[in-house]
């Protein structure tokens, strides 16, 4: 008997958020604005800047994590999680970016969410910058279209590695930097202007987020031996909608405006078929010398991604990109949530197959979950089936991909409480296991309650990923 249908002893099961949809106290104890805190819908939404007196933005509040963190990861300890997501919103330690020296209170209150993280059994999973890139480098440099960036992100990491590196042994450098290409505001606070050449923006962006991870990967190695730095990546996946060639090969290319970025950070250089891209987009790319051995050199220790769901591609159709991937076609075969994500547990084997075929380094699934409508019955409980269905069925898809072979580090859950929506900024669009009574609006007594998935949830993480019935 050769292949595993078993987890790991040491596999990491939890769960994730990130700081602009969960903590609010957007300009608490120093903190300066992030790009998130402009978005009154979500990231697929308008923008503010300045901020409108009379708006509301759903990241200023979010669900008061900054001041609840010890009540949820109570919560969370109760799932048996030994291992924990989030993100530091860079502005909490470096309010505008471009400071010589950083925000003590933004440093200590991390150093206390590390702390009660670690004292409830939990590893700490960190992402430096899930779009939340300081407002001030949006606004007045141009975000990462400006190669000062790398300086000041560099700057960040420095100060955040020397003050965790002893808590901290998982790290990501950039959310879902793929979204480059669908939405550079969020992933690169790149603020497209009137007349500019987008792509070329998009792609001198993307360059100069190459370096400062590489960057990012040398630094931490060496401040934080043993130390694991992963690159993040949105990867629900995209089927031709049929078999006439043009699908499939459009849909390759489609595919590959993703792998792209991954390609990049895990392969250590530009793949051929860019050029191509830039050739016929008009784009030239900047670079420094120095700048591609840097990028062969350091490249990421494992491929940290979001798996949602599938669309499909048909020939010259647009791709729309939404924060969970791409949006095409519906697939006649598959369930919709009602915001149109398409429900593919063995597209998520199929997928983990396809990303350790083509890096063959760790993957570590750091976002997957079901965003649902929740009602709160007349016995006071939320009976979500549907989420214990949707999440029993990607975690035997993914058993199924540790059987074929595939190395992977951990799996926390997207949204184990319920956030902030990304893409939207509602509250309506519930992922957690633990329901947080606020709606759309902001109204509610922030009141958690625990949904019939907790118990689920708990049992899977108790029996290693045995007991999911
Ligand atoms: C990803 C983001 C997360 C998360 C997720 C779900 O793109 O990394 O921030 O929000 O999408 O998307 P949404 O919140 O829009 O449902």
């Amino acid at each position: 008997m050769y292949s595993r249908e078993k987890f790991p002893e040491n596999f990491l099961w939890g769960g994730a958020i990130a700081a602009n949809q969960a903590e609010g106290a957007y300009l608490e104890d120093g903190k300066g604005l992030s790009i998130a805190d402009g978005f009154p819908h979500g990231f697929q939404g308008p923008f503010d800047y300045p901020l409108k007196e009379d708006t509301y933005y759903p990241s200023h509040e979010a669900i008061d994590f900054y001041h609840r963190y010890r009540e949820d990861l109570e919560l969370m300890e109760g799932m048996h999680f030994n291992a924990f997501r989030t993100s530091i919103s860079w502005p909490r330690i470096f309010p505008n970016g471009d400071e010589e020296e950083p925000n003590e209170k933004g440093l200590k209150y991390y150093d206390d969410l590390f702390d009660e993280m670690i004292r409830r059994g939990m590893e700490p999973v960190i992402t430096l910058s899930h779009y939340e890139t300081p407002m001030h480098l949006a606004m007045e440099y141009g975000g990462w279209r400006n190669r000062k960036l790398i300086d000041f992100f560099l700057k960040y990491c420095r100060v955040v590695f020397e003050r965790y590196g002893k808590k901290v042994r998982y790290w990501m450098t950039f959310n879902e930097i793929n979204n480059m290409r669908r939405n550079p505001r969020s992933a690169g606070a790149v603020f497209p202007k009137p007349g500019e050449n987008v792509q070329q923006a998009v792609y001198q962006a993307s360059h100069n987020m190459f370096v400062a991870n590489a960057l990012a990967v040398k630094l931490g190695h060496e401040m934080m031996p043993g130390s694991m730095i992963g690159g993040m990546f949105s990867l629900s996946n995209v089927y031709p909608n049929t078999c006439k060639p043009e699908d499939v090969f459009e849909t390759m290319e489609l595919r590959r405006t993703s792998l792209f970025y991954s390609d990049v950070m895990l392969r250590g250089k530009y793949p051929g078929y860019v050029y191509r891209i830039w050739d016929e987009k008009d784009v030239h790319v900047e670079m420094e010398e120095g700048d591609l051995d840097l990028i062969a050199k350091y490249t990421n220790d494992y491929l940290a991604f979001s798996y949602y769901r599938t669309t499909t591609h048909i020939f010259g159709e647009p791709f729309n990109g939404h924060t969970g991937g791409d949006q095409g076609a519906p697939n006649p075969y598959l369930e919709s949530t009602p915001w149109g994500w398409q429900i593919d547990p063995l597209g998520f084997r199929y997928t983990l197959n396809e990303l350790y075929d083509r890096y063959q380094k760790p993957l570590f699934v750091v976002e997957n979950g079901l965003g649902q409508i929740d009602e709160i019955a007349a016995d006071g409980h939320i009976h979500d089936d549907y989420r214990i269905d949707y999440t029993r069925k990607h975690i035997q898809a993914m058993k199924q991909a540790i059987k074929d072979g595939v190395e992977i580090l951990g799996y926390t859950y997207w949204g184990p409480i319920d956030i902030v929506s990304a893409g939207t900024g509602e509250m309506k669009k519930r992922y957690g296991f633990v329901y947080v009574d606020k709606d759309n609006e902001g109204n509610g007594t922030l009141k958690r309650i625990k949904k019939d998935s907790y118990d689920w949830y708990a049992r899977v993480i108790a029996s290693n990923g045995e007991d999911l019935d």
